[in-house]
């Protein structure tokens, strides 16, 4: 049977907001998380960080820090390279650069935060002491801190990379000109979007044990993907993967930033087969804003022609992506560079497209996922320029995107970079998100605010969301990889069923959700699923990224669930005499299809599976237990919108969200309640990632918001009410219907927070392309449009 085989899952959980069943843990404090792993024996690390973003190492004297009290071991970065050269990048990709990532610089270095010794104590507090004793002699080198500047520059930020150039694409490259050239109306930007710090509440962290009597190696991650970083330690530290385990404990938050395998966790195996003890490595939360791989940072020079209608006639795209000093594994700058160019015009009409990406290597720490990975920044250019061409033409901006997206009528639907879009309910969005605004009055109102000198602002994103990605979404997005999940399923003698899965949950509520695809697919209630995750003793998973669990965990639950099904309708059908096919399940019980007298228990029938030889037909197989793999046979696409309302203070030039609207079509909502709450959440991220957030580097590689005072993060009186529509189109491809959206709101709130604050500044002939919105910013557009100096004028 093929891996995307569709396996018949009826709703009956799904569908229905039941309580998570792992909140009592995490809301009692009872969960284990990485920091709570504490092992007999137990030894701590902390990493000496570069204090220079680019150098090259001429000695480490580590004497007196060897004799500290409580020191264990102190490695160089010439002891780590000795028994791993690093984390390699490559990729079967034309024309990337792959780079070595070492667990520890050995000669150059190439960002500020960069680790270069190690010290094991008894106590994280006597490593960290022992670490201000180590001297650091370093011979500073011209340090690459600007991507734009990094194309054309003399100087490599990591010599690895010739001419400071991991990865240049430009797969669709129609000729655009003419189009330009003849569009009744053309608008152009270069739109900035900060480098930022997904900031999960638990920073990373990570426990080894290696036991020199049973070989084994037993790894406690803090991760989206412990079956990747199993295989990849294997393989890394010539491991023997059938002795390596990585057990994911409760984990407080990933956003994409523990979706990589970090030099961290590999220095942490080794020290502990080293000493032959558990070594735990906890990241503080300065680290993780200097370490952790950062996000997003991309410029898109973009363009859009329009007729004098509205419609659009072709989109150029020029990205420029800073990758930071190495590519973060597995999702390189490939990621955050290159896929957004084959999406950004997937909700609408676009005849012609000319887009191409660089991604440029800087002394800066990596850049890594971050939830709407690729996709944010050209969304949010798009977006907002989509505003600007309405202002221009006097439409309203639902009416131009209306004239514009893909209809109904027009599917299936293949745009310019290839994708075919089957299905979206691209213009229902525009109109449910229109309706909900009440646009008429909110212009009404916006008119009235500025004679008040009050400057109110309306800003719309309409998005899909590449989901559920597997084999064949990779390949569209130029990733030359295969992914699929397994799950097992069995049926216990008394009826119950427990599922083994390699899908970690960070957050989003898989042991519920999973649970719920479970019992539907053999009809009993959910309280009779269990969920064991966690070890990867269980099914293999690729990862909670890409926003692909509830996909795959439909995909494989269903199909490993058919296989036992089928087996106990052979025995039900006996019982009941009567033919396989016409044998159906549902609450609770098994009977025959349009004869509710023919009934009996679902247990009663795994009992007789496990325990009476007699009711078995000739040659069965009482194995009530399957594995099955799943892999979409096409790309799942969800959609939606996003419409955001902000108020600029023009005294202090502080932009606040004053509304938030979401209409969200995920296909059929396996818990609607768990939606809501990613789609909350991800808006709160976009609204920080806009307004607020933002990784300054000094032109010296310097990090200078280095700590959540400078860092600033959005808290709940940042975020307003937030309303939710949602739209249901079942996807073919999953069982179910289901589509994901756990990125959903990252892709496209930015866009529509950006949207808002430039529609504000429009009231006054400003505009903004540099993100977050600072006061800064609002203040240097406003006196850039000579609004500022107008204002002082008149007060005086
Ligand atoms: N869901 C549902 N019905 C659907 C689709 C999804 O009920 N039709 C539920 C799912 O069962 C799951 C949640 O919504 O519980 C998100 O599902 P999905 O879209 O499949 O995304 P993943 O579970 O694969 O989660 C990954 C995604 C990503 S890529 C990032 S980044 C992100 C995000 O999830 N990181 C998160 N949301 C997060 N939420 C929390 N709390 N923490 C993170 O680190
Ligand atoms: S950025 Mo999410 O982990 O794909």
């Amino acid at each position: 049977m093929s891996k995307s085989e569709v396996a018949q899952i009826r709703p009956k959980s799904i569908g229905t907001s039941i309580p998570r069943r792992e909140d009592p843990g995490l809301l009692t404090g009872r969960a284990r998380y990485i920091a709570d792993i504490v092992l007999p024996d137990m030894l701590h690390v902390a990493i000496l960080r570069s204090p220079v973003a680019h150098g090259r190492i001429r000695h480490i004297d580590t004497a007196a820090a060897q004799a500290m009290p409580g020191v264990e071991l102190i490695w160089t970065g010439q002891d780590s390279h000795a028994r791993c050269p690093g984390i390699a990048s490559t990729l079967e990709q034309k024309g990337f650069v792959a780079t070595v990532q070492p667990l520890l610089a050995h000669d150059e270095i190439c960002f500020v935060g960069e680790g270069i010794a190690v010290v094991v104590a008894h106590s994280r507090a006597q490593a960290e002491d022992a670490l201000e004793r180590i001297e650091a002699d370093i011979e500073e080198l011209p340090v690459v801190t600007d991507a734009v500047a990094a194309i054309d520059a003399d100087d490599l930020a990591n010599a690895a990379v010739p001419a400071n150039m991991v990865y240049h694409s430009n797969r669709v490259t129609d000729p655009v000109e003419d189009a330009f050239a003849n569009a009744a109306l053309s608008v152009q930007g270069c739109f900035h979007t900060p480098r930022v710090n997904a900031a999960p509440m638990e920073t990373r962290g990570f426990v080894a044990r290696h036991e020199w009597t049973s070989g084994t190696l037993t790894c406690w991650s803090a991760t989206q993907m412990p079956s990747f970083i199993k295989t990849m330690t294997a393989i890394f530290l010539q491991f023997p993967e059938h002795n390596l385990e990585v057990i994911t404990p409760a984990v407080g938050g990933g956003f994409g930033q523990k979706a990589h395998l970090h030099p961290e966790e590999l220095l942490t195996c080794l020290l502990s087969i080293e000493l032959g003890r558990p070594v735990s490595w906890i990241e503080d939360r300065q680290e993780n804003l200097f370490r952790a791989p950062q996000a997003k940072q991309q410029i898109n020079d973009m363009a859009l022609a329009v007729d004098d209608q509205g419609r659009f006639l072709a989109l150029r795209d020029r990205v420029i992506t800073d990758s930071g000093a190495y590519n973060s594994l597995p999702w390189t700058p490939l990621v955050e560079g290159h896929a957004g160019i084959l999406v950004v015009t997937d909700p609408y009409k676009i005849a012609a497209l000319s887009a191409q990406s660089l991604s440029v290597t800087t002394n800066k720490c990596p850049i890594g996922a971050y939830r709407g990975v690729g996709f944010t920044a050209p969304t949010l250019a798009r977006e907002v320029l989509i505003d600007r061409a309405a202002r221009k033409l006097g439409l309203s901006p639902f009416e131009i995107r209306r004239r514009n997206v893909i209809r109904q009528e027009d599917l299936p639907y293949q745009t310019r970079a290839g994708m075919t879009i089957r299905e979206g309910t691209f213009l229902e969005t525009v109109d449910r998100l229109e309706a909900m605004v009440g646009y008429e009055d909110f212009r009404k109102r916006q008119q009235e605010a500025l004679k008040e000198g009050r400057l109110l602002g309306l800003g719309i994103s309409i998005f899909s969301e590449v989901s559920g990605i597997g084999t064949r979404a990779l390949n569209f997005l130029d990733y030359p990889l295969t992914s699929h999940d397994t799950a097992t399923v069995r049926v216990e003698p008394t009826g119950k069923v427990t599922v083994t899965t390699g899908i970690v949950s960070s957050g989003q509520g898989h042991p519920t959700t999973l649970a719920q695809i479970a019992a539907d697919a053999f009809g009993v209630p959910v309280e009779d699923v269990t969920i064991l995750a966690g070890s990867t003793h269980h099914a293999v998973g690729f990862g909670t990224v890409a926003s692909r669990s509830a996909v795959f965990g439909a995909g494989t639950i269903g199909r490993a669930a058919e296989m036992v099904r089928g087996r106990m309708r052979a025995v039900a059908a006996r019982l009941l005499q009567a033919a396989p096919d016409d044998i159906e399940m549902s609450g609770g019980m098994i009977h025959v299809r349009d004869d509710p007298g023919r009934t009996m228990p679902f247990a009663a029938v795994a009992g007789a599976a496990y325990f009476a030889e007699a009711t078995h037909p000739d040659d069965f197989d009482p194995a009530l237990e399957a594995t099955a793999a799943f892999d979409p046979s096409d790309i799942v696409l969800a959609n939606g919108g996003h419409a955001v309302i902000v108020e600029i203070d023009m005294e202090t030039c502080m932009a606040r969200v004053e509304k938030m609207y979401a209409v969200e079509d995920c296909g059929r909502m396996i818990n609607p309640m768990i939606v809501e709450g990613q789609i909350r959440g991800g808006m709160a991220q976009g609204v920080g990632m806009i307004l607020l957030e933002e990784l300054v580097h000094d032109e010296r590689g310097q990090l200078i918001t280095s700590t959540f005072q400078d860092y600033l993060l959005p808290t709940s009186l940042d975020i307003p009410d937030i309303e939710i529509s949602h739209l249901e189109t079942p996807s073919s491809l999953v069982p179910g219907g289901i589509k994901g959206m756990g990125e959903s709101a990252m892709i496209s709130t930015p866009a529509a927070v950006a949207g808002a604050v430039n529609d504000a500044l429009a009231c006054l002939g400003a505009a903004i392309e540099q993100f977050p919105a600072s006061p800064q910013r609002i203040f240097e557009a406003l006196s850039k449009a000579g609004v500022i100096e107008r204002a002082n004028n008149s007060t005086v």
